[in-house]
């Protein structure tokens, strides 16, 4: 019997590929670059499963498109990439990579957060320049992290993870979230739930830990700016759509809110030109996750869920188990 056949759509860690090697015939797209639309519907015919990233637009037309593929398995947690509901009705099966990124993504949530309140960019740069000349009362000054307000807006696994880290800073935590965590986690994490504009009105530092939906969607925009501190600082490691890109490059440029701390952008690789020439806007390129275990992690598990669904075994992060009979 010939083996079943499998695209990988970009690069991804060099296990996985041998992994997936091992057991099908694998059609893998090493590159950087990866696959654009008519590319991965061409290459994506006579596969049987799918392992995509982020920069795969698995849209419902594209979908629609495929002929025979049983699994799409995304190497991120987020999945807005793809349109699940529409793999659903076609009974393709959708998984991500849940936990292995917890912790890594809540690291850097917290280097960035820290970077940002304490100026780190500015700093490195300003020393780099041979702009230090002496010491000064206020150079360089920022914002204190000990003893401040963290505002969690989403209290999951990466959301929880943060505030973990904040308790060891003395952090008082608020969160909100559609649902309320259950009692013995607030109660370890010291977490608080209140509304939105309470949240806004009070933290220090607003950190955004939920997926982008549709309610999701600009979450954060100029009216929720203009709640918050002049000394605060937003975080966003999580879609770059949560918050509107313009409306926070005015409330940076303008000091309505002191400086943003940002992973994800509304539509990258594009960042808003306003925020590239802001000091006070501490920017990084999508890497939350981006420690060589935590990708290669990712990868494999990637792999595992669509090894495991070509081979009839229910995946272990399946999106839409409806798909599965
Ligand atoms: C990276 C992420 O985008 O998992 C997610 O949802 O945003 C990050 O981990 C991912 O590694 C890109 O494929």
């Amino acid at each position: 019997m010939s083996k079943q056949k499998i695209l990988i759509t970009k690069r991804v860690y060099p296990d996985a590929v041998e992994f997936l090697k091992g057991r099908f015939e694998v059609d893998y797209e090493g590159t950087n670059a990866g696959l654009g639309t008519e590319q991965f519907i061409e290459r994506a015919r006579g596969c049987g499963a799918v392992v995509s990233q982020l920069t795969d637009k698995l849209g419902a037309e594209v979908l629609a498109r495929l002929d025979g593929v049983k699994v799409i398995a995304n190497v991120a947690v987020g999945y807005d990439n793809v349109d699940v509901p529409a793999a659903t009705a076609r009974g393709i099966a959708v998984t991500n990579t849940p936990g292995v990124l917890t912790e890594t993504t809540a690291d850097f949530a917290f280097t960035l957060l820290m970077a940002t309140a304490r100026r780190i960019p500015e700093a490195h740069a300003f020393v780099h320049s041979g702009a230090w000349k002496t010491w000064l009362i206020d150079l360089l000054a920022g914002q204190d992290i000990h003893g401040a307000t963290l505002g969690l807006v989403g209290l999951g696994r990466i959301g929880a993870a943060v505030a973990r880290r904040a308790r060891g800073f003395g952090m008082r935590i608020l969160y909100c979230d559609a649902m309320a965590a259950p009692l013995e986690l607030e109660k370890e994490l010291g977490a608080t739930r209140v509304g939105m504009e309470e949240l806004l009105r009070e933290a220090d530092f607003v950190s955004l830990h939920v997926p982008l939906t549709a309610e999701t969607k600009h979450l954060i925009g100029r009216a929720e700016l203009a709640l918050m501190k002049p000394t605060a600082v937003l975080i966003n490691t999580s879609r770059g759509p949560v918050v509107d890109e313009a409306a926070l490059a005015e409330a940076l440029e303008s000091k309505t809110i002191w400086a943003a701390g940002l992973d994800v952008f509304e539509a990258e690789p594009k960042v808003h030109e306003k925020l590239l020439a802001l000091d006070n806007a501490v920017l990084a390129p999508h890497i939350a996750s981006a420690s060589v275990a935590t990708r290669r992690r990712m990868s494999m598990m990637a792999a595992e869920n669509a090894a495991a669904a070509l081979e009839g075994v229910k995946p272990a992060n399946l999106l839409n188990p409806e798909v599965w009979k």
